[in-house]
């Protein structure tokens, strides 16, 4: 039986966060995986973090991983990847917002894509049948724009390279952890996929609606945008350190590539 860790990074998602985790169970009420969910929580104001603690008392499939700051997406990630990846030692492991943007049925479709071999199973809003519903048409602008800028400017083929939801291998993982990445915030999606395609791991596109968040507030501040903007000049500036260290490490390990 496949061994699946869903982590969720959360920031003030009072209002969606039981009725997420409850819905990711139900798609796998056939009992054909074993679902973790582990949480990864910035100190919430709301109670988040609370919620979630009073759920892991009755249920030991979910997991709350609790930091004392709010500390950024990216590195949400890598510390619940890291506590997965020695805790739980999944086959698949899967990133996902909190807000219900990115709905859990399809979580087992993509599953099943991963199972298959692939490295990384992209939610693609940007293939054929993959749409954002319900979103303003500025919204729609500002994220194809940010979409196609970070794709020009590392020269990434997938079209959706700022989707959070995602299916990664175990390898795809190691490669997070050996690589050291610089993105703290919402640039940590980019910047793993220029890292994943560069390091030639591979990589497919599954098409999703995703839906705008209905309660809660969004945390893509200003700041935010700001900083992803950086992140993507600092990157595409130093994008051949990171393909001089792939022609490095495939040269040590003379074609017996460890990723
Ligand atoms: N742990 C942690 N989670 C965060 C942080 N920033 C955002 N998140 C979570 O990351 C996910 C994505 O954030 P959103 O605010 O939904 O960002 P977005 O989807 O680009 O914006 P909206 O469409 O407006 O919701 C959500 O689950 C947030 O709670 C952070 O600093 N730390
Ligand atoms: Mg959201």
């Amino acid at each position: 039986m496949a061994r699946i860790a869903v982590l969720i990074p959360t920031y003030n998602e009072r209002d969606n966060i039981s009725l997420l985790i409850d819905e990711v169970f139900n798609n796998f009420s056939d009992g054909t995986h074993d679902v973790y969910i582990v949480v990864i929580d910035d100190n919430s104001s709301d109670g988040t973090g609370q919620i979630v603690a009073k759920i892991t008392e009755v249920n030991d499939h979910v997991h709350l991983l609790s930091r004392p700051g709010k500390y950024g997406l990216g590195s949400a990630y890598i510390d619940g990847f890291r506590w997965s990846d020695s805790n739980l030692s999944p086959d698949v492991f899967v990133q996902m917002d909190a807000d219900l943007s990115h709905p859990p049925y399809y979580l087992p479709t993509l599953i099943k894509k991963a199972l298959e071999g692939y490295d990384v199973i992209i939610g693609s809003r940007y293939v054929e049948g993959g749409a954002s519903v319900s979103w303003s048409w500025y919204r729609k602008v500002i994220s194809r724009g940010a979409n196609s800028i970070a794709r020009l400017m590392l020269r990434i083929k997938e079209k959706d390279a700022t989707s959070g939801f995602r299916t990664l291998s175990r390898r795809a993982v190691h490669a997070l952890f050996d690589f050291d990445l610089s993105s703290k915030g919402y640039s940590y999606q980019i910047e793993s996929l220029f890292l994943y395609s560069s390091f030639k791991l591979s990589i497919k596109e599954v098409p999703i609606l995703f839906f705008e968040r209905e309660k809660g507030e969004t945390k893509l501040s200003i700041l935010e945008i700001l900083n992803f903007a950086y992140m993507l000049m600092l990157m595409s500036l130093t994008r051949f350190k990171v393909l001089k260290q792939f022609k490095k490490i495939s040269k040590r390990s003379k074609g017996n590539f460890k990723y």
